[in-house]
């Protein structure tokens, strides 16, 4: 036992009489136990071993072929009241899903090893870490959780002796039954409950399940936010680093977008950007009165397919060593990895992400699953910032949302202010990706990226933002709205996206400045096109005026559907979202 922390030895005690495992074994994070139970894993075949000179400490894992993605609608959040839950999330009554629950959880682990892992979200030391304990019977939950999370022992030391603030994870895989997999959230008692999945976000319960979803309740209640957001820094040749947050639905680009390797244009003038994180931020008010922003995550688990050495070297030279490979295609002739938009030599002899034979040069069939993932250490990333371990975090000049979009909306536009910036938040949009099971490409509502991550009503949370909004004051950071994913008639993207995405991340940091002018819409402030530097594209001033065009038609559509949104939150709707909704659409009908 790694901790007399009585409410934690109790919990254990709890979970063990419940599962019944033949053994329990807790985690303390050493590399000795950790190197014991890699061996473990590949000696049961749950993982294989890559090829140590070519990615040393690097593993491969396949799921179960039903088992590839977060399941939405398996997901629930067990408020004690429906209304606390909110329309977009599932609900259960707790005691009614502890009926469903318990009879599963009771003796599911007989005959097996459960393992105790203690973990901290954010740096040890910090006021903004909070800690979690993870029961689980998975040796991969075990060695993902010690890359995304600082996991063992000094989790327990931040935890302190007495404290009873920490949350509750329970994982199982079960017999990974779809029809009986859940993802259940406690929020009022810090508890989740995960059963029969063995994939990423509905297994590694400190990432989604905690740090967005239980986090995003207890923000509320204590005053911070926690958001599904990167967060990068942008040097300037001077050695000034200004933040950004940016908000976007899963698969859209954020770990892109957090490793992006500036421009010539801006690397000769000796630019650099730095990553602080790639998929959350937990963000409060520092004493200065500004938003500082940390990342809770210690890794990261990133989409596989399309990473490249051109679209993100930093991420394909972080997983090249300590890097965990699910669902990826297995090179047989050199024992490394290949995945879809790697590169053009896919490989002869190989296995797909289902653990079938397969032949890259003749295959119609993908190597990768799209949802293949790496799950790699932050310390491997050429472009870690060195605040990343800073318990303070690093404040933050811009928040950024944005979506992948068709049409609609442009390549980026400011908010007028706060309010209308959360508005701008909470009317996002975004085709939906491969992350999540069921139907890819559908235009939803994905208000702050948040639709399948808040743990409490929605209708509140936009409250929370406009509350945060008020305390900040003139300290806020400003709000912009950016979509690297406009098409041409031909269903092609018209920007180049990727590095050159810092083009536009120029002229929101000149605005934060004031040294930009910018044009006023009827959705906001949009950049002059010729503020957004092109030097170097094969693009024209004309393609920048067709990414910004705002289409007035296709803006009043998007106004109704806004409205049958906004219509599901009833009286949770916060009044200032209404007007904010009005004010748009009276500026349209100009
Ligand atoms: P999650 O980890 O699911 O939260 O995803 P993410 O938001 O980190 O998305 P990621 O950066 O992994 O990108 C997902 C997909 O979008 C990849 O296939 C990328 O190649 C593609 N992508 C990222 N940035 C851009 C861009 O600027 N333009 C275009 N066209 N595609 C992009
Ligand atoms: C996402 O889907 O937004 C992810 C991957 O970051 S998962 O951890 O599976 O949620
Ligand atoms: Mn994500």
């Amino acid at each position: 036992m790694l901790t007399n922390n009585k409410n934690v030895l109790t919990w254990v005690d709890q979970m063990v009489a419940l599962c019944k495992p033949a053994k329990v074994v807790w985690i303390d994070g050493s590399e000795e136990q950790l190197n014991a139970l890699r061996d473990e894993a590949v000696s049961t075949g749950e993982m294989e071993r890559l090829n140590p000179d070519k990615l040393p400490g690097c593993l491969l894992h396949r799921t179960d072929p039903t088992d590839v993605a977060r399941v939405e609608d398996r997901t629930f959040i067990c408020s004690r009241t429906k209304d606390n839950a909110g329309p977009t999330n599932n609900w259960k009554d707790p005691k009614e899903m502890w009926a469903i629950l318990g009879p599963m959880y009771d003796g599911v682990m007989a005959g097996k090893t459960m393992y105790v892992i203690p973990y901290s979200m954010g740096p040890i030391g910090s006021k903004m870490s909070k800690v979690g304990v993870e029961v689980t019977d998975s040796i991969y939950v075990v060695l993902n959780m010690d890359i995304m999370t600082r996991m063992g022992k000094d989790a327990f030391v931040q935890l302190g002796d007495t404290s009873n603030d920490f949350v509750r994870g329970l994982h199982a895989k079960a017999d990974l039954d779809p029809e009986k997999r859940y993802i259940c959230h406690f929020p009022e008692e810090n508890w989740i409950c995960s059963i029969n999945s063995g994939y990423g976000g509905n297994v590694l319960l400190g990432k989604k399940c905690f740090a967005l979803r239980i986090a995003s309740y207890q923000g509320k209640n204590e005053g911070w936010m926690a958001e599904h957001m990167l967060i990068l820094g942008i040097e300037n040749p001077q050695g000034e680093v200004k933040y950004i947050c940016a908000a976007f639905p899963s698969a859209c680009g954020k770990t892109n977008l957090a490793m992006l390797i500036p421009p010539e244009v801006y690397k000769k003038q000796g630019y650099k950007v730095w990553t602080v994180g790639d998929d959350i931020a937990w963000l409060r008010q520092g004493d200065d009165g500004r938003l500082w922003a940390i990342n809770p995550e210690n890794g990261f688990f990133g989409v596989a397919p399309g990473t490249n050495l051109k679209s993100n070297p930093n991420a394909l030279h972080t997983t090249e060593r300590d890097t965990i490979f699910t669902n990826v295609a297995h090179n047989l002739d050199d024992n490394t990895v290949w995945w879809e938009g790697l590169d053009k030599n896919p490989p002869k002899h190989a296995v797909d992400w289902k653990g079938n034979p397969w032949d890259g040069t003749t295959s119609t069939e993908k190597g990768a699953h799209p949802n293949s993932r790496f799950t790699a250490p932050a310390r491997n990333c050429p472009c870690i910032s060195k605040e990343f371990n800073n318990p303070q975090g690093v404040p933050i000049s811009a928040i950024v949302f944005g979506g992948r979009r068709a049409k609609t909306a442009p390549l980026v536009y400011q908010a007028f202010d706060w309010a209308h910036g959360v508005f701008v938040g909470s009317i996002m949009a975004s085709e939906t990706t491969a992350a999540a099971a069921g139907a890819v490409g559908v235009v939803r509502r994905d208000p702050m990226a948040m639709l399948p991550f808040c743990g409490y009503n929605m209708g509140d949370y936009f409250g929370h933002w406009l509350e945060m909004g008020e305390k900040l004051g003139d300290k806020a950071p400003k709000i912009f709205n950016v979509n690297w994913f406009r098409t041409d008639d031909e269903g092609h993207f018209i920007w180049p996206g990727f590095g050159d995405n810092m083009r536009v991340l120029m002229w929101i940091l000149d605005r934060c400045e004031g040294k930009a002018d910018a044009v006023e819409t009827a959705i906001g402030y949009e950049p002059k096109p010729e503020d957004i530097n092109i030097e170097g594209l094969d693009i024209d001033l004309d393609t920048v005026k067709g990414l910004l065009n705002v289409d007035a038609a296709l803006w009043k559509e998007d106004a109704k559907s806004i409205e049958e949104f906004y219509a599901k939150f009833g009286d949770r709707l916060p009044a200032k979202l209404r007007e904010e909704l009005d004010g748009l659409k009276a500026r349209l009908d100009k």
